[in-house]
This record gives C-alpha cells, structure tokens and sequence, in this order.
C-alpha cells in the first residue's frame, strides 16, 4: 500500500521508512546543535552536513545527553538528542518522552518570555510535536482520529510559526507515518464553479455551478477597466529561450496560453470533496476584511475545511464604487470577504503540490523564492502593490481582473512611506481613486486583462499591480529571481 493511500487500521501505521527517519533525524541534530551553540540564522546548507549519511549505526555516536533535561534551551537541545537515540534504537517510550519534555520546556519558556522566541526553539517544539504525533498512541479509533486532527492542527500552526525551512521534512514523516492526510470528508458540496463566461459589463453573477444563495456584495472594477488598446498582450506558449529573450529580459509582461494542460489541479481543485479530503483538516492563515491595506482588516486561522464552506461558496453581485463631491468614499459597505492569500499552502500539503507543474520559465535564470497559494470567493482584492521578484501567476479556478503598471510609474502612485510595512505597496485604492489627492495617477500608464483558468500572467520585477477576483478562485504564483 503506497503513503498516499489510506484505510482503517493501517493509517495509523507508526513505522517510518529508513530515509525520511534519516532525514528527520539530520533536522533534530541541526536544531539541537543550533540549540547548544546559540546560532539563530537558519542556513539550509549546514542542515544537510547534520544528516547520518552512513544511516542509523551512525546515531550511536550521538554524544549522550545526562538524562535531567534542565527547563531552559540546554535542555531543549538534551531532549533532542535523547529523542534522536530513541529513534535510533526504535524505543518509542524514550521518544516520546524526550519529544514532549521538550515541548513543555518550550511552552513554558514561551510563556515565561517577554520577548520573540528564538527560530531554533521553534524549530524544536515543531520537530518534538511531529514526534509526540508519530508515535503517540490511542487506544480507539474515534479517539485517535481525534488525536490526530490535534496533532495536524499543532504540525501547522508550528509551521505556520517556523517558516518553510523544515515543512518538508516535517510533512514527510508525519505523512509516511500515517499514510497521510486523509480523513473521511464530513462536509460534501457541490463543486467550485469554473470559470464562467467572459466579463460581460460590470456585473459578476454566481458562476453556473454554484448554488444560488444571498448574495453578497462587492466593488465593481476600476474605472477605465478593459478598455481597447490597453491590454496585456495574450501568446500561446512559447519555449524557454523565447520567454527570456522576449519577455524576462527585457521585463515585459504577457499572458501565456497553453503551459498548464499537465496541471491535474485544474480539474481536481473545481472539486470541493477533493480539496476537503487532501487539505481539509489542515489549519490554514484566512485574511478577513476589504483588503489587507483596509482598517479593520483581521487574519484568522482556522481549518480549511471551515474556509471552503463558509467562504468559498458565497457568489458575489459587483457595485459601482462611488464617490461623493468632496472626495469621501460612499459606495454601499462590502460584506468581509475572507482571502486565504499568499499562503504556502502547497508546501504545507504535498497532495496539492503534486497537482502542479513548476513552469519551466522560473527555471531559466535565477531561483524559485517562493510558491503561494491564493484561494478565494469573488470579490477578493489584492490592491495595488509590486513585488522585487518575477512572478508568473497561474490561474487554476475561476477568473481574475488584473492591472498593470510599469515601474515608472512609481511616483505617481504613491507608494506608502519607505520605513512603512506596506512600502511596496499603493496609498490610492484605485477602485475609486482620489484624484484630487493624486492627480499624477489620471496619466499613469497602464494594461489589464481578465486571466482565465488555463492562463499565466508574467509580471516582471517591480511592476505595479492590482488582483481581483471575479469568480470563486484559485491561484498559484511562482515567484522567482
Ligand atoms: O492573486 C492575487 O490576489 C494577488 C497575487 C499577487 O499579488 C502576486 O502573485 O504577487
């Protein structure tokens, strides 16, 4: 029976295999020596020189910690390393043990801080949870899915702290050792629509699959919105060489036809039971609110079984945003839209990352930063920012309308203030710009398009732009550089 595959007792299966137990084993030395050492920076390179290259004889030489674990990092890095011998000579008491002494340690010196917990004590807690939920045991089925709904949710709120560095090694036990991620779906729905007809005027109904329910409202698009003559250029694929010459080089967006017909995702993700049974136990970072510049904008985590019934399913009704004669904004009050946006949802549950293709243009030159997710209802704004990397984003479900604006244009849209979080991005809300205030943006140079599943956008390095979604959504953007 392969990892992916799940059924009854056999789920919950707690032998790992031989490599990814090296593999973890390298993670839990590197951070236990980060520990000792006081070292913060996490560098990738040195993890590897960590790894038992001669395989499991070589942890006998792990130097043997005293076996009082004192309540401070020492004794996080002891922990580690007690827990390494016990995988080492498959002693499960002795792994548990060790692993959750260091999370208590860990706990209670979060609690106890004032200040911002060092990386390589996060690192710890995530590393020591994993092996708390490998090799925890339950004595009834009920309750060891309910133990390891808990174990998932502590996994990723721990990798949502720690960053990607250890997501892959972390995901890979935790998956080999109970065949993954896969739970009966308690919630069954429709479909998510795909994309549905072109823009037709300004108003965006519930795509065809969805079922008609209250209807929530949005703004509609920017004014002068796909007008002739400014559009993003649209090609079929071209190869590698070609993009670079043409476009990457000389920095010049384009919509790219035909690269992603191998993405299972675009079929499987208009799918709401698939995404429920790869992804829907896990816990995932939502933002809520108009957009994430908005006052009262808020994050939340929650599941993401939770997000796809309570958010995705919502069609939306575009509005004219309007204006009042001394500039106030006064169109009607959007209902909170919730966005799970630029998240790296696709590290966090391999199922999905096997559903895509990395495109071979991010390979050409430079190297991949960064893969996000963006996953939404229509009516999801991302406002008008730039980014320092090429981005190819790739449009698997629904639509999204998407301006331009060259890096020249800087000055005209005025970028918050240099020592601000929002630098790299807009003060204008160009849904209803405020020209008395900004009157440089009325000559601002600019190109749109509506990208359609099936689509990528290149957008190269610094170019200004604005994201909206039309229908239920899902992205994927590769940013590299
Ligand atoms: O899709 C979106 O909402 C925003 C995408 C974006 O800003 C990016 O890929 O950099």
């Amino acid at each position: 029976m392969s990892a992916m595959e799940c059924s009854s007792d056999d789920e919950f299966s707690c032998s790992l295999p031989f490599q990814t137990l090296v593999l973890l084993c390298g993670r839990i030395l590197f951070t236990a020596t980060r520990l000792e050492d006081n070292t913060k920076d996490i560098d990738e390179h040195e993890i590897d020189r960590f790894i038992p290259r001669g395989g499991l004889p070589c942890l006998a030489y792990v130097p043997n910690p005293s076996f009082e674990c004192e309540n401070d990092v020492a004794g996080c890095a002891s922990c580690l390393r007690k827990a390494v011998q016990g995988l080492a000579a498959g002693n499960v008491e002795g792994i548990l043990s060790a692993s959750s002494k260091a999370k208590r340690i860990v706990e209670t010196l979060f609690l106890n801080s004032q200040s911002d917990i060092p990386q390589a004590m996060r690192d710890c807690y995530a590393l020591s949870d994993v092996l708390v939920g490998i090799y925890s045991e339950e004595p009834d089925h009920a309750a060891k899915i309910a133990l390891r709904r808990r174990q998932i949710r502590a996994v990723d709120l721990a990798q949502i702290a720690t960053g990607p560095a250890y997501r892959q090694a972390l995901d890979s036990a935790f998956h080999d050792a109970h065949g993954g991620f896969c739970f009966t779906p308690s919630f069954s729905a429709q479909g998510l629509a795909t994309a549905g007809q072109d823009l037709a005027g300004v108003e965006i109904g519930a795509p065809q699959a969805m079922p008609s329910q209250s209807s929530t409202s949005v703004k509609c698009l920017p004014p002068d919105s796909m007008r002739e003559g400014f559009s993003i250029p649209r090609i079929n694929k071209v190869d590698v060489h070609e993009f670079f010459q043409e476009h990457m080089q000389p920095q010049v967006p384009v919509v790219l036809r035909g690269c992603m017909q191998e993405w299972p995702a675009l079929t499987r993700w208009c799918d709401n039971e698939y995404l429920q049974r790869v992804a829907g136990d896990r816990t995932v970072p939502v933002e809520l609110g108009d957009t994430y510049l908005a006052q009262g904008h808020s994050r939340r985590l929650m599941l993401m079984k939770d997000f796809i019934s309570q958010y995705m399913r919502a069609p939306v009704r575009l509005q004219r945003a309007t204006r009042s004669e001394d500039g106030t904004d006064v169109s009607p009050p959007s209902t909170p839209v919730a966005y799970l946006a630029q998240h790296t949802l696709l590290d966090q549950v391999p199922a999905l990352r096997r559903d895509i293709c990395i495109p071979t243009y991010c390979q050409v030159s430079g190297e991949i930063r960064s893969i996000n997710a963006w996953f939404g209802p229509g009516g999801t704004v991302t406002p008008l920012h730039f980014d320092p990397t090429h981005n190819l984003l790739a449009q698997v479900v629904g639509r999204k309308y998407i301006r331009l604006l060259p890096p020249s244009a800087t000055e005209a849209l005025a970028p918050h203030s240099q020592d601000s979080r929002s630098s790299n991005a807009s003060q204008i809300d160009i849904r209803c710009p405020d020209l008395a205030h900004y009157p440089a943006y009325a000559q601002a140079p600019y190109m749109d398009c509506i990208l359609k599943s099936g689509e990528m956008l290149y957008i190269p390095p610094r170019w200004w732009h604005y994201v909206q979604s039309l229908d239920i959504s899902c992205s994927v953007s590769f940013w590299w550089g």
